[in-house]
């Protein structure tokens, strides 16, 4: 049975690539933190007692910024595969954080590296390092691939560069099958809330609902390559299969704006806007209503007018320094890899929705209950 390892198991990545392992038959151990609410949400259905037989799945307390505690788990778990996805991963986060994010995205690589090198398991433990599309930065050549330059926009890339760069100082030293796998943005119906596609899902699903009013977001013209976490996931296990230790781009190879997800979100609810004015002034308004689509899924048109402004920019979502445009080439992960993406841009879309509509009506019918209903912070 091979033992895997994945750091981060709590986040959306760590869920789905925890519950591919065990369908694959690995022994998979999870690091998560420790948290004085309950954060293992998105893996609690893989729960598994400790005092039954067979057990495949077991947690683990622990922290990227905590060497020892790393050394001993890795000790404890004697890993054929890790897993690095634990970070600090939200950027614009990253730039109220700066110092934490270094620590735990740039040096807590490092820590994971060298405990593996101090246990002397370089030739047994492989290592996947979850890059990431935000270190080409301020475009320097699209579609971007393993070539293309770097130029880190962010304290999160910069720290992930840094982490980029010592998995392959560490591959290259010691002889390590360590790899990146240099992903560009993937979403789910497991993404967090406060990610651009998520806030948009959930916001186009409350607004039909009358949960509320108006959607607030930032730069409305980034444009992003977003594909699916279930098939990103796969990409990472590919990568540790190989003969050879290597760096991928995992891409969809499509790039498209925050408006157009937002269009396209909001079109799965029998709802069409439209865009008018710049920079912050610029607002999405409800200009046509499918009133069929709309009854069927269950919604009330009554509560929906046309000419409403369902969308509004808040300069607070601009990021300092922001990443324009990222479009990936794939070419090398689907021949090397072969490697092949299920979900297109309008299947992410409907399975996001879906699921948030889903959600939102649990919502709408606990408020109307007066019970607590979610809330999350934007
Ligand atoms: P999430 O934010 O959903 O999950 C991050 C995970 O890391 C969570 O389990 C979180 O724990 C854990 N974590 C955070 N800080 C620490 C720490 N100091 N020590 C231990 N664990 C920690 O991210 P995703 O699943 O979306 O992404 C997975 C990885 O891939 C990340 O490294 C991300 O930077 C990278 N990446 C993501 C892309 C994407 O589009 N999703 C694209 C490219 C790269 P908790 O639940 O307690 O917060
Ligand atoms: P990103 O994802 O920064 O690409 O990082 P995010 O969804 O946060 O932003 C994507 C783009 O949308 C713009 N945007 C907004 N973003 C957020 N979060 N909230 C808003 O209201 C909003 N309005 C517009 C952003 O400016 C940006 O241009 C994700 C993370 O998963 C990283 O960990 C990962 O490395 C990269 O993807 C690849």
């Amino acid at each position: 049975m091979k033992v895997a390892l994945i750091t981060g198991v709590t986040g959306q990545d760590g869920a789905y690539l925890a519950e591919f392992l065990l369908k694959k038959g690995y022994f998979v151990h999870g690091i998560k933190r420790r948290s004085s609410l309950f954060n293992t949400d998105r893996i609690d259905h893989l729960y598994q007692d400790q005092h039954e037989n067979h057990v495949n799945f077991k947690l683990h307390y622990g922290d990227l910024t905590d060497s020892t505690n790393l050394i001993r788990i890795i000790q404890e778990t004697q890993p054929d595969e890790i897993y690095n996805l634990a970070a600090m991963s939200h950027v614009q986060v990253s730039f109220e954080m700066p110092e934490y994010t270094a620590n735990a995205d740039g040096i807590g690589t490092l820590r994971l590296l060298e405990a593996v090198r101090i246990l002397g398991l370089e030739k047994k433990t492989k290592i996947y390092q979850a890059s990431t599309s935000e270190l080409y930065g301020l475009v320097q050549a699209v579609p971007q691939s393993e070539t293309t330059p770097f130029y880190p926009r962010s304290p999160y890339a910069v720290a992930k560069m840094y982490a980029y760069w010592i998995t392959v100082n560490y591959r290259e030293a010691y002889n390590m099958f360590a790899c990146n796998g240099i992903l560009f943005n993937h979403e789910s119906p497991l993404r967090g809330e406060t990610f651009v596609t998520r806030k948009i899902t959930r916001g186009a699903c409350k607004i039909a609902l009358g949960l509320q009013n108006c959607l607030y977001l930032g730069n409305l013209s980034a444009q992003r390559d977003w594909g699916h976490a279930k098939d990103y996931i796969e990409a990472m296990w590919l990568i540790l299969q190989q003969e050879e230790a290597e760096d991928f781009v995992i891409a969809t190879g499509v790039t498209t704006t925050v408006r157009d997800f937002v269009k396209m979100s909001f079109a799965e609810l029998g709802i069409d806007l439209e865009f008018s004015g710049k920079d912050e002034n610029e607002k999405g308004v409800i200009v046509g209503l499918d009133v069929e689509l709309i009854s069927s899924l269950g919604l009330n048109p009554e509560k929906l007018f046309l000419g409403t402004t369902v969308v509004k920019v808040d300069p607070k979502y601009f990021r300092p320094t922001e990443v324009d445009l990222l479009l990936g080439d794939p070419t090398k992960s689907k021949t090397k890899l072969g490697w092949q993406p299920k979900y297109d841009l309008q299947a992410l879309v409907e399975d996001m929705m879906k699921s948030d509509l889903h959600l939102m009506k649990k919502d709408e019918y606990l408020k109307r209950g007066n019970f607590k209903t979610l809330n999350y912070f934007e």
